[in-house]
C-alpha cells in the first residue's frame, strides 16, 4: 500500500470487490456494537480514509499482546485492518534494527507530527532512573514521553500498558507504571487483557479510521462496546449459576455437566471483557468453555487480587440480582458481537472460521 492510498484504493489493489468491502464494513459495524444500518456510513468513511501512521512501542511485557494480534489466520478481518495502517515502527515485527529502526521512529514522528497513533504494550519501569529497560540506549520512560508528545492519541494494548499488569504486581521491583499513570495530556484508550482480544485492538483502530475519534470509554478508559459487560453477564454457564449448580472440583460430576465454575474461583462476575462473546481463536472458544475459570486478567491488580482458585465471595447469591440487570442492559452489545461471530462463521471456508480473501472477493461486482 502506498503511503497516501485510501483504504478503498488499497483493498481494490488487492483485488477485493466492492461487495467484499461492504461485507467487511458490516462486520466492523457489528464488532463496534453499532446498528447494521451504520455499515454504509462506515463504508463511506473507511473508503475515503487515509492510512494513519502508527508507532508501536513494546516495553516490559512477554510479547503475548503482539502474539495475540498476529496469530490470527491470514488474511483475516484483523489483518486487513492492520494492512490499512502504516505500521512505521514495531519493535518485534519490524525488519530494521539498530540505527535504521530508530531512524524509522524519528522519521514517522517528524513526518506525521500530531497525527500518528501511538500503540504501547508493556509497562514502563521507572526505578533506577529508567535503567531497568532501555532500547537503543533510551530508557522506556524517555521513549514513551518523547513519542507521546506529538501523537494524536495513544492505545495502551494489554493489561501491562493499561494498568501495570504483572510487572506492577507486588513487590513491583522495577517501579513499573501504566501509560495513563505517566501521560496526562493525550487521549488514551486502554485495551486490557493478558493478552487482549485481537478484535478489540482492531475494533478501536477501525473506529478511529471510520469516525476520526476514539470510541466511548468507561471510567478505566476501556471501550464500552467491548468492556461494558462482565464475563459473567454473557457467560453460557450463567443459567447454572442462577440455578445454584456449581462444580466443586475440576473433575466432579458438576464439572462434567458444564456447571458454573464460580466456587472454583472464576472471576467472571467482576471482570469486564468480551471473551464470552468475541471468544478466542477466531471465535472458537474461551477459557471458561475449556473448563477453567476466568482469572480476571483485564482488571487492574488481577495478579494480586487473591487466589485464582478461591471464590470471590462465600455467597454467590449476592451477585445474582445485580448481574441479572446487567444481562438485560448488555444484550445489545452482546448481540452485536454475536452477529460478528456469525459473520465469521457464515463466511468460513475451513474449520478455523477465518474470513479469507476469497470470501471478500465472493460475488465480485
Ligand atoms: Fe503484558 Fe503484553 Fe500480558 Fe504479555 O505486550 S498484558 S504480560 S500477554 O505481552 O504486556
Amino acid at each position: 500500500m502506498k503511503p497516501h492510498d485510501t483504504l478503498a484504493e488499497h483493498l481494490q489493489s488487492q483485488g477485493i470487490s466492492r461487495r467484499g468491502f461492504l461485507k467487511f464494513c458490516a462486520a466492523t459495524a457489528s464488532m463496534l456494537a453499532l446498528s447494521p444500518n451504520m455499515a454504509g456510513a462506515i463504508a463511506d468513511a473507511l473508503g475515503k480514509a487515509r492510512r494513519p501512521s502508527v508507532i508501536w512501542l513494546s516495553f516490559q511485557e512477554c510479547t503475548g499482546c503482539t502474539e495475540s494480534l498476529t496469530r490470527s489466520h491470514n488474511p483475516s478481518v484483523e489483518s486487513l485492518i492492520l494492512s490499512a495502517i502504516s505500521l512505521d515502527y514495531h519493535h518485534t515485527l519490524q525488519a530494521a534494527s539498530g540505527t535504521a529502526a530508530e531512524q524509522a521512529r524519528e522519521q514517522a514522528m517528524h513526518d506525521n507530527q500530531g497525527e500518528y497513533l501511538l500503540v504501547v504494550d508493556g509497562s514502563i519501569p521507572t526505578g533506577a532512573a529508567g535503567g531497568y529497560s532501555t532500547i537503543a540506549g533510551i530508557s522506556n520512560l524517555q521513549m514513551l514521553e518523547e513519542t507521546a508528545k506529538h501523537a494524536a492519541a495513544i492505545i495502551s494494548v494489554g493489561t501491562c500498558a493499561a494498568f501495570g499488569g504483572i510487572p506492577y504486581a507486588n513487590p513491583n521491583p522495577t517501579g513499573a507504571r501504566s501509560v495513563m499513570d505517566l501521560i496526562h495530556d493525550k487521549p488514551i484508550v486502554n485495551v486490557p487483557g493478558c493478552p487482549p482480544i485481537p478484535i478489540v485492538i482492531t475494533g478501536v483502530i477501525s473506529h478511529y479510521l471510520t469516525f476520526g475519534s476514539l470510541p466511548e470509554l468507561d471510567s478505566l478508559k476501556r471501550p464500552l462496546s467491548f468492556f461494558g459487560d462482565t464475563i459473567h453477564d454473557r457467560c453460557y454457564r450463567r443459567p447454572f449459576y442462577d440455578q445454584g449448580k456449581f462444580a466443586k472440583t475440576f473433575d466432579d460430576e458438576g464439572a462434567r455437566n458444564g456447571w458454573c465454575l464460580y466456587e472454583l474461583g472464576c472471576k467472571g462476575p467482576t471482570t469486564h471483557n468480551a471473551c464470552a462473546t468475541a471468544k478466542w481463536n477466531n471465535g472458537v472458544s474461551f477459557p471458561i468453555e475449556s473448563g477453567h475459570g476466568c482469572i480476571g486478567c483485564s482488571e487492574p491488580d488481577f495478579w494480586d487480587a487473591g487466589s485464582f482458585y478461591q471464590a470471590i465471595s462465600s455467597s454467590p447469591a449476592d451477585l445474582s440480582s445485580a448481574a441479572t440487570g446487567a444481562v438485560i442492559a448488555g444484550a445489545a452489545g452482546g448481540a452485536a458481537l454475536g452477529l460478528y461471530n456469525k459473520y465469521k462463521r457464515s463466511n468460513a471456508k475451513d474449520k478455523h472460521y477465518t474470513v479469507t480473501t476469497d470470501d471478500m472477493e465472493e460475488g465480485s461486482s
